[in-house]
Formats: structure tokens, sequence, C-alpha cells
């Protein structure tokens, strides 16, 4: 049995309840605690699927004119995955840039920029396991003719320069994103009551 003092476990749990588990687990070893323990419990936790991964997705202008918005939300609530975070907005061409920034030295550049400024769009941040994959998948390749039927770009679109949404590509990506468009205080972190029923948790 391994005896802490209050002090140090009430450190602990205030570290590891406020996100900050690498402190947390500094604090338990240098009071003694034992190094294996603290393997076990994170080799224990790592088999456990991560199910906070986010991505940020996008209905674009051309998407918010057709009336889809509706059908793109149903289609990540049908898969199980968990909005955190919903606005409508009309984009600015600063965070278009930033978050387009890759492509400003491409021809088709200055069109996107004015086709994403053309009208609102609706931007989301959904969260659930891998989601950052399966949303890519689920809104198909960029170029909508090879796009496959059955996804967002397969289903709606049929031209690259209109392919109605937005998902981040890449776990650092989207962390960059979501950052760019919201505020962490427009950002939920909520129980969902089916959680257990969609993932082993
Ligand atoms: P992605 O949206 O699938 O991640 P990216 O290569 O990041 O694709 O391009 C961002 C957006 O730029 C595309 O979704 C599309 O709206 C636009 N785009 C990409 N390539 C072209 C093109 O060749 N012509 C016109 N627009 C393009
Ligand atoms: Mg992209």
């Amino acid at each position: 049995m391994v005896l802490l003092p209050r002090c140090v476990f009430n450190r602990f749990l205030q570290q590891f309840n406020s996100g900050n588990q690498e402190k947390a687990t500094k604090s338990l070893l240098s009071a003694g605690f034992p190094s294996a323990l603290l393997a076990g419990h994170r080799s224990k936790a790592t088999a456990v699927p991560d199910v906070r991964e986010r991505t940020l997705i996008a209905v674009k202008p051309d998407g918010v004119q057709r009336r889809l918005v509706g059908q793109i939300i149903q289609r990540f609530e049908r898969r199980g995955f968990k909005l955190v975070g919903l606005k409508m907005l009309q984009v600015s061409d600063t965070l278009l840039s930033q978050h387009y920034t890759e492509l400003r030295t491409k021809p088709f550049y200055p069109r996107l920029l004015q086709y994403m400024t053309s009208g609102p769009v609706v931007v989301m941040v959904w969260e659930g396991h891998k989601v950052v994959q399966a949303s890519r998948t689920m809104v198909g390749h960029t170029n909508p003719v090879e796009a496959q039927a059955g996804t967002v770009r397969g289903d709606f679109s049929f031209h690259v320069s209109r392919n109605v949404v937005h998902a981040s590509d890449s776990l650092e990506g989207a962390q960059r994103e979501i950052q760019l468009w919201f505020q962490k205080k427009e950002l939920l972190n909520w129980e969902c009551c089916d959680q257990t029923f969609t993932c082993e948790v």
C-alpha cells in the first residue's frame, strides 16, 4: 500500500481535474509514489480510445445558400459524433487568409477568397474517436468529380470550386483551425448520454 500526505493527494487531484495530467504525475513522483504503478495506470489509459479528438467542419457559402446545413449536420449526428461548437458568420478576409495560409500561392486563391466571403458560413466543432480521419472520409475528395457517392461532396457537388464543405485534414490542422475560428468559451464540454453505446470508454 502507498501512503501519501493529504496535501500531495489534494494537489494531484487539483492538477489532474484541471487537465494538467503531466504536472499531476510529476507531483506524485516527487512525493515518492512508485513510477511502476503510474506506468501501469498509463498503459491501461492508452487502451481506451480517445473520444475527445476534435475537428473543424464548415458548411461553405454554397452549402448555406443551397440549404444543406441541416443535412450535413445530420450526417455527423447520425454517425455518433458530438457537436461541441456551432456558429454562423460572415468570414473576414483576414480570418480566411490565416485559414488557407498554405494555399496563398495557388492560382485559384483569389477566387477561393471571393467564394468563401460571398455569404455566411456555418462552422462547427465535432468531437469523437478519430473524428478528423472519419470526417475527411465522410466529406470526400477535394474534387467532387473524384468524391465517392455517399460522401457530402460526392452527393451534393460536382465542381472543385464549389465543394460545399470544409473538414480539417490532420490533428494538428484541426487544433490550429479550431483556435482560429472559435474562442475557448464558445466550445462546450458536455456529457453525451449515448457515449457508452457509441464507443467503448
Ligand atoms: P480540402 O478542402 O479537401 O482540404 P484543399 O487542397 O485544402 O482541399 O483546398 C482548399 C479548398 O480550396 C478546396 O476545398 C476548394 O474549395 C478550393 N480548391 C482546391 N483546389 C482548387 C482548384 O483547383 N480550383 C478551385 N478551387 C480549389
Ligand atoms: Mg485542406
